[in-house]
């Protein structure tokens, strides 16, 4: 273990950015390429990065504090501290990389007289590919200044305003929100109004047609700053949200568009007015409880107060009760855990429409083979569960009904290729779901070692964000507790999860007389826009004659 100090790498001569969002705090567990702060120019702004993986030991900076190539941000305490590149040395991941460049410090020739119709074309934005359009932030018809914003363009780590290269009115855009561009795509049209000379902020096609050179990255971070330096019109002032233009970081824009939530209708709480992600969570729970309405669901509302809007969820405000009046009580915090989990949860519950299919495995001789085997292998010290048969038999089904192995992304199915599998864990603090990773490649014995692993870092609470991502279908477990059936909720972007509980002897016919049988209940919850009810009903058919003659698996 060494103390590392993380600096800001290198970011070109763009020096000097505020510090306008922390994301990390003293204690956290970093990976590396985990971004540490948000720092914003008045025209771009981007995550930074941590060098190594570690612990944050010091933060070395406050919000609002200026920074440059060089500055320390934090400081790690790492076990990788020999591993990692230098900071300055690397600028892959880093935001010199990350960064679109609005404007291309090779392009210095002069704006174009926009005396006929102009091509907006995307300047240099470095070697950053398929970038995706944010926001437009003017329409067709609006007469446009040199260096005006046009759109936002947004990678995960960063975000920038893309200027006009010359005045006009803009015709048309060649681009819509959500669309991904590159350097050289034609963005805009603009129109007849003579330019304001001034220096190029932008490659435009009537003029240069050639994108300007793709700059070293370290290089197109250096480029943005000029927007700033050189703009005889400068679309806002540094600091200050353009009016109606949400003033976010990537991740907090990133943050609204997973929940929908339309952040230009978030008040900002943050220093000149930023949209932090507990402003957006605040709003959320706001519309939740029915506190505020989107403007979406306020247009709507009439038709809904006239039997249903099909808009948001309509529901009364959250009971506001004094208890202390009926009974003495105690405050707690909800756990981290739980409120992660928590907030995961309700979205999932209230954007997936859930259905659950119940039914029965008979695992009787599985059962007898397990005990045996265990009682065979007693100083192996690993104890073989029916949890890791029942991954074993996920995959298997996974393997039959491929879209039990898949992801909505909008309107693509991701079909995956691989088999983790998550199982939820019961921990003082919450639920957790750690992920066995590639369980196709496994045997029951090493599902079992690594699921007894797993559950144990999960109970003491060192469970790292890699144990827990990337799971293609989760089981949860209450055999070992009790009950008969549940409605799991799905474990989003998952599409089904296989709920299972405690297991009972029950006659069953056997065509000449009841037999005693040993019955596992299963609850199989599925998303019912990727998967039908006679494909769901198929899976669970099949996951209990998995379960029931195991030799099948290999068939
Ligand atoms: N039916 C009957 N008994 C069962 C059983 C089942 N389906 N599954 C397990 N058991 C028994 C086992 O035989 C074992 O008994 P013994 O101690 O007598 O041998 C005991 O229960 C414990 O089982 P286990 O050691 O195999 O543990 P597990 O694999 O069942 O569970 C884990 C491990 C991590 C899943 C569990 O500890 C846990 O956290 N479960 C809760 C999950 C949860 O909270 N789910 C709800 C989420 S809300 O959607």
């Amino acid at each position: 273990m060494a103390l590392v100090n993380i600096q800001v790498p290198d970011i070109g001569d763009f020096d000097e950015v505020g510090v306008i969002e922390l994301l990390v705090k003293v204690g956290d567990t970093v990976k590396a390429e985990q971004s540490l702060i948000t720092v914003e120019s008045d025209k771009a702004s981007m995550e930074i990065p941590s060098s190594h993986a570690g612990v944050v030991k010091e933060l070395k900076i406050a919000l609002g504090d200026k920074v440059k190539q060089g500055s320390v941000i934090a400081v790690v305490e790492s076990a990788d501290a020999g591993a990692a590149a230098a900071p300055a040395a690397a600028p892959a991941p880093a935001p010199a990389a990350a960064a679109p460049a609005p404007v291309a410090a090779a392009a210095p020739a002069p704006a174009p007289a926009a005396a006929g119709p102009v091509e907006v074309r995307v300047p240099d934005i470095g070697d950053f590919k398929d970038v995706a359009v944010i926001e437009l932030l003017v329409k067709p018809g609006d007469t446009i200044k040199v260096e005006q914003s046009l759109f936002t363009v947004e990678s995960d780590k960063a975000s920038m305003e893309i200027p006009s290269p010359a005045a006009g009115v803009l015709k048309e855009f060649k681009v819509k929100i959500g669309d991904t561009v590159n350097i050289g795509d034609l963005v805009a049209i603009l129109e007849g109004a003579a330019a304001v000379a001034a220096p190029a902020a932008a490659p435009v096609a009537a003029a240069a047609p050639a994108p300007a050179p793709v700059a070293a990255p370290a290089v197109a971070v250096a480029a943005a700053a000029p927007a700033a330096a050189t703009a005889s019109v400068p679309a806002h002032q540094p600091g200050t949200p353009t009016a109606g233009l949400p003033h976010a970081s990537p991740s907090v824009r990133k943050f609204a568009r997973e929940l929908g939530v339309p952040i230009d209708e978030v008040k900002g709480t943050g220093p000149k007015g930023r949209i932090t992600q507990d402003d957006v969570a605040a709003f959320t729970k706001q519309v939740m409880a029915g506190a505020v309405q989107t403007k979406a669901q306020a247009a709507k509302a009439p038709a809904a107060a006239s039997g249903g809007s099909g808009v948001g969820l309509d529901l009364l405000p959250w009971p506001k009760v004094d208890f202390t009046k009926f009974g003495p009580v105690e405050r707690k915090d909800l756990s981290r855990i739980k409120k992660i989990s928590g907030a995961n949860l309700h979205r999932n519950w209230v954007v997936i429409p859930h259905v659950t299919n119940h039914d029965d495995a008979d695992i009787t001789d599985l059962e007898a083979f397990r005990v045996q085997f265990n009682k065979e292998n007693e100083k192996s010290g690993v104890k073989v569960t029916m949890l890791a048969f029942m991954i074993k038999a996920a995959v298997a089904a996974l393997k039959k009904f491929p879209e039990f192995n898949s992801s909505l992304d909008g309107d693509q199915l991701v079909m995956k290729n691989y088999f983790h599998i998550g199982f939820a864990a019961d921990t003082p603090n919450g639920l957790v779901v750690p992920v066995i990773r590639d369980a196709d490649k496994k045997g029951i014995v090493q599902i079992s070692q690594e699921m007894g692993d797993l559950a144990k870092k999960a109970r003491d609470g060192k469970l790292g964000p890699a144990d827990m991502t990337g799971g293609c279908f989760s089981i949860s477990s209450l055999g070992g507790i009790g009950g008969r059936y549940f409605t799991p909720i799905i474990n989003a972007p998952e599409v089904a999860i296989m709920g299972v509980c405690k297991s009972s002897i029950e006659p069953k016919w056997d065509g000449k007389q009841f037999a005693p049988r040993l019955m596992l209940p299963l609850s199989l919850s599925w998303d019912h826009r990727v998967i039908d009810g006679a494909a769901a009903a198929r899976f669970n058919v099949y996951f209990a004659s998995l379960l029931a003659d195991f030799r099948r698996i290999v068939m």
